[in-house]
C-alpha cells in the first residue's frame, strides 16, 4: 500500500457539502481509504482574486492504486460533482489535487509529484500540517514551518456553525 495526500476544494454551488461528500467518496475508490482527514477550512481565493471563498481540507490515504491510476480516479470524481473548467483557476464545483504519493517525484504531461505549487499555498499547507505535522517536503522543508509562512493567507478553520 501506498500513502497519499490528496487537497481538495471548492467555492461553487454547496462547498461544504461537495467537500464533505468528496472525503467519503475517496474512501470508496478501489483499493483505498481515508487515513485521516483534516478539517474543513474556509480560505481566500489565491490568484484569481474575483471569486467566491473556497472550501478546503486535505487527506491523507492508503492506496493500492499506481499514481496514475489515482489521478484519473479523483479526475472521475470531480466529473461527477459536475466540474467544468471554462479558464485557468476558475471557481470550481470540486477540485481533487494529488499532493504527494509516498516519495514519488515525476514530471510528466499528465502529473507532476510532489504537486509543484504545495509548498507555498496556505490553503494546503495549513489543512496538512493539521494532520501531518512532522512532514517533510524534499526541497522545502518541514510542512509545519511552511504553514506558519502562509499566515497571512486568509486560512481560518471552518466553525462549526458556519457547516
Ligand atoms: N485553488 C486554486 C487556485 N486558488 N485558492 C484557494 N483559496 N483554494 C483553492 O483550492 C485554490 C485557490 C487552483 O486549483
Ligand atoms: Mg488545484
Ligand atoms: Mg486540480
Amino acid at each position: 500500500m501506498a500513502r497519499a495526500y490528496i487537497a481538495l476544494g471548492s467555492n461553487l454551488r454547496d462547498p461544504v457539502q461537495e467537500v464533505r461528500q468528496a472525503m467519503a467518496e475517496l474512501g470508496t475508490l478501489p483499493g483505498t481509504h481515508v487515513v485521516r482527514p483534516s478539517s474543513l477550512y474556509r480560505t481566500a481565493p489565491l490568484g484569481y482574486d474575483d471569486q467566491p471563498d473556497f472550501i478546503n481540507a486535505v487527506a491523507e490515504i492508503e492506496t493500492s492504486l499506481e499514481p496514475l491510476a489515482l489521478l484519473r480516479a479523483i479526475l472521475a470524481l470531480e466529473t461527477q460533482h459536475g466540474r467544468e473548467r471554462p479558464f485557468p483557476n476558475a471557481p470550481r464545483v470540486l477540485d481533487l489535487d494529488l499532493l504527494l504519493y509516498d516519495q514519488v517525484s515525476t514530471n510528466n504531461p499528465e502529473l507532476t509529484l510532489p504537486h509543484p505549487r504545495m509548498h507555498e499555498r496556505g490553503f494546503v499547507l495549513l489543512p496538512l500540517a493539521e494532520i501531518a505535522p512532522d512532514l517533510q517536503l524534499a526541497d522545502h522543508g518541514s510542512v509545519t514551518d511552511l504553514a506558519a509562512q502562509c499566515a497571512d493567507q486568509g486560512v481560518a478553520l471552518l466553525q462549526e456553525d458556519q457547516a
